[in-house]
């Protein structure tokens, strides 16, 4: 398509001929377009540099990669709730590499260049090939075998990481950072694990000038942004003046905790309202994934298997909408520390309305892919915690038994679900081969790579999984929370006339 259909044919800030490419970011999806490189444009407006972006996809992608190009790498990023509309101009991706348009050699050499400073990674949970429960490298993995096989060709994000670091060292190179933004627990470790792991395979003395050389800074990342749909094409369309098939949709808020850990310099990101760099992002990883990201798998499955599209529609049902509150209050709350920024239950009540953003048109069905990656951060270590002190985990149950019901693949109207997930054929004939509830939730729960089996393997476990997933099958997602919601409001009355104070 040519720039002038897009309206990017206006000449670019004067600030962008100084920008070089310092970071190559793998995985140009629209969160990576809508969080990392808007804040990076947000920098540059305040303080020019020559922090610039080479945008990388690996696998899908192509077309989006020659829309970019065609309009000079600048898009439209759009943030809007209730409140607030502001349109925005993103021009911080000065470049974009696709193995088919531009081979890997090129992209390779691309992270072997010099200035290249940070390489980060937007990959989704299952591009760094590890087991989602232990997260340790996965050495069999279809793509990692074959890239071990053919180093110098890879096909992976690990494989080409491993490609270009070997190159700068063979240069004689300055090190650099490789930062992960993805949604996983500890994903600085995790990432170097996995790339030392591979590298260790293919040249050991290339794994330890790795581990001694290279810096892999752990990030927490938050920002909703849906695939980009028609109708939002649409909507930006009549906001911006223009149409622009690579611009978004996002909220206003925007949150990314960064580990001060670069060992080649970075951008001044904390400049920036909402970044901020910090010693330790664990305790806000952990907040986040839970709090957000577990609330979210619980409305995706249950919202989906309840008819509703959005996770906006989910919310606009008082009681799905208290049952994410009580789920994050009473179920993930006692999980997480403390944290001297954040009051945990303002917290929740933000996320509650960023949920409910009627503007945001985030699909049920985009969150509930890649469960399996997803439910063991997200819900099956707070059983853990919870199960260990005897509190009750009934929504994580819930959640959990959801996303079992999601795997037979029709919905609660007989309808097909198209279930996307690395492990979806396996999972499917799993959930499909069993006659009893039982029979079929004792052998899902006894799959090792999702599950902690200390964890999953407790009867008390298993009896709130069962009893969510009959409740489920009996009366339908939406009543099941229902039901779930009504039962804890009737302990809590108990409890209330037991503890309280004779008048
Ligand atoms: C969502 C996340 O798709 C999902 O699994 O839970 O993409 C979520 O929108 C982001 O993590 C918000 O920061």
């Amino acid at each position: 398509m040519a720039s002038s259909q897009t309206g990017y044919d206006q000449p670019s800030s004067s600030n962008r001929s100084l920008l070089k490419n310092r970071i190559v970011h793998i995985g140009c999806g629209a969160f990576f377009r809508a969080h990392q490189a808007l804040v990076l444009e947000k920098l540059n407006q305040m303080l020019p540099s020559d922090w610039g972006y080479t945008a990388v996809s690996l696998f899908s992608g192509m077309p989006f990669i020659q829309e970019l190009r065609n309009q000079d790498h600048r898009y439209t990023v759009v943030e809007q709730d209730h409140n607030t509309v502001n349109v925005q101009t993103v021009e911080s991706i000065i470049d974009s590499m696709h193995p088919s348009l531009d081979g890997i050699d090129a992209i390779i050499n691309r992270m072997a260049e010099p200035q290249v400073s940070i390489i980060s990674l937007t990959i989704t949970e299952k591009g760094y090939c590890v087991d989602p429960n232990t997260r340790q490298f996965h050495a069999t993995h279809p793509l990692i075998a074959q890239d071990i096989a053919t180093p110098k060709t890879p096909k992976s994000a690990l494989g080409v990481i491993v490609a270009a670091l070997s190159l700068r060292k063979e240069r004689g190179l300055p090190a650099l950072s490789v930062m992960s933004c993805d949604n996983m627990p500890h994903n600085g470790e995790v990432t170097k694990a996995a790339i030392v792991a591979y590298a260790k395979l293919i040249d050991p003395e290339l794994a330890e000038w790795i581990s001694a050389h290279i810096s892999f800074p752990s990030t927490m990342v938050d920002r909703i942004v849906p695939a980009t749909t028609d109708e939002s094409l649409q909507n930006i369309e009549s906001l911006a003046g223009k149409f622009d098939p690579c611009g978004l949709m996002t909220e206003p808020f925007l949150q990314w905790v960064i580990e001060d850990n670069f060992v080649s310099g970075r951008p001044q990101w904390e400049k920036i309202e909402g970044v901020s760099l910090v010693k330790d992002v664990q305790p806000y990883e952990e907040m986040k994934l839970r709090m957000l990201n577990g609330s979210h798998s619980f409305l995706a499955y249950t919202g989906f298997l309840s008819g509703y599209e959005y996770i906006s529609d989910t919310m606009a049902d008082p009681n799905f909408k208290e049952m994410t509150r009580r789920l994050m209050l009473d179920e993930q709350k006692p999980t997480l520390q403390e944290l001297d920024d954040i009051n945990l239950v303002d917290y929740s009540e933000l996320l509650l309305n960023r949920f409910s953003n009627p503007y945001l048109k985030h699909k049920t069905a985009q969150i509930a892919t890649d469960g399996s990656q997803k439910l063991p951060q997200r819900i099956i270590e707070s059983i853990g915690i919870l199960a260990k002190e005897e509190q009750s985990f009934a929504a994580l149950a819930l959640a959990t038994a959801a996303w079992m019901r999601y795997l037979k693949g029709v919905d609660e109207n007989n309808q097909p679900i198209n279930i996307i997930d690395p492990l979806s054929e396996h999972l499917l004939s799993i959930a499909n081969q069993y006659s009893t509830a039982d029979s079929m939730i004792k052998a899902l729960l006894s799959e090792e790579s999702i599950f902690d089996q200390s964890i999953v393997q407790q009867q008390p476990v298993i009896d709130a999984i069962t009893r969510a997933y009959v409740n489920i099958e009996q009366k339908g997602a939406k009543k099941a929370s229902w039901k779930l919601l009504f039962s804890q409001h009737v302990l809590l009355m108990m409890s209330f006339a037991i503890y309280s104070p004779p008048i």
